[in-house]
């Protein structure tokens, strides 16, 4: 009698119930998107949504709602992580890439880190390797629609290769240090880098 192959299966069956765009200790949020803010949601109008980039710049520079949207457009699809523990594999996010903000303002040759902030106060600090060459936007929309004001809108940084607490709702500006300072939740015991695949989520991980 051959043995049935129920056992082998089931071992590979449940390995492979695991989406390998899942990071460890992460779950598959699928339709939900949670709302988290430290803040109380802005009223934040298109017409009054400044860019700034500025610090160790050669030209530092403030983009005005209509002054971005004449930047070419970019998008990114895939999967967003929240250090709380729920995933989003599928996302449609669509604005600009933030190579083409810092190529306008010629980031200088000492500037190693960013500290994004928002127009309500948050703050975030970034090394610039996770903010060039395609990792990172500033993003309008979600879905085809405008983001909400709960989810950032009228702009928020996008940032989906760490934890999603980088990514700055109400997005005002980013300055470029040559140090690391670390932003709200980095002061509050969060990791300074927050990679979801090395589940960098408090200081010390
Ligand atoms: N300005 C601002 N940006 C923020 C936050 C915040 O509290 N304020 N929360 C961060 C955290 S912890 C997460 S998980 C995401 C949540 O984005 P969402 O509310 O669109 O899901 O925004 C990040 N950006
Ligand atoms: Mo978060």
């Amino acid at each position: 009698m051959t043995s049935p192959p129920t056992r082998g299966f089931v071992g590979r069956h449940t390995a492979a119930e695991r989406d390998p765009r899942l990071p460890p200790g992460q779950y598959d949020a699928r339709a939900d998107f949670p709302v988290l803010s430290a803040e109380v949601t802005p009223e934040l109008a298109p017409a009054d949504w400044t860019l700034r980039v500025d610090g160790l710049v050669a030209r530092p520079r403030t983009w005005t709602w209509e002054q971005a949207h004449e930047l070419p457009a970019s998008g990114y699809d895939g999967p967003i992580h929240c250090v709380t523990s729920w995933s989003k594999l599928t996302t449609d996010f669509a604005g600009i890439s933030l190579d083409t903000f810092l190529a306008a303002a010629g980031p200088l040759p000492t500037a190693t880190h960013a500290v994004a902030y928002s127009h309500t106060g948050y703050t975030t600090n970034l090394a610039l390797a996770d903010l060039v060459d395609g990792q990172a936007w500033i993003a309008f929309d979600f879905a085809g629609d405008p983001l909400t004001p709960a989810h950032g809108g009228p702009a928020r940084l996008l940032v989906p290769h760490l934890y999603f607490w980088k990514s700055v709702k109400w997005i005002a500006g980013l300055r470029l240090l040559d140090h690391d300072e670390p932003g709200f939740w980095e002061t509050n015991g969060y990791h300074h880098r927050g990679d979801p695949w090395a589940e960098e989520r408090y200081s010390g991980d």
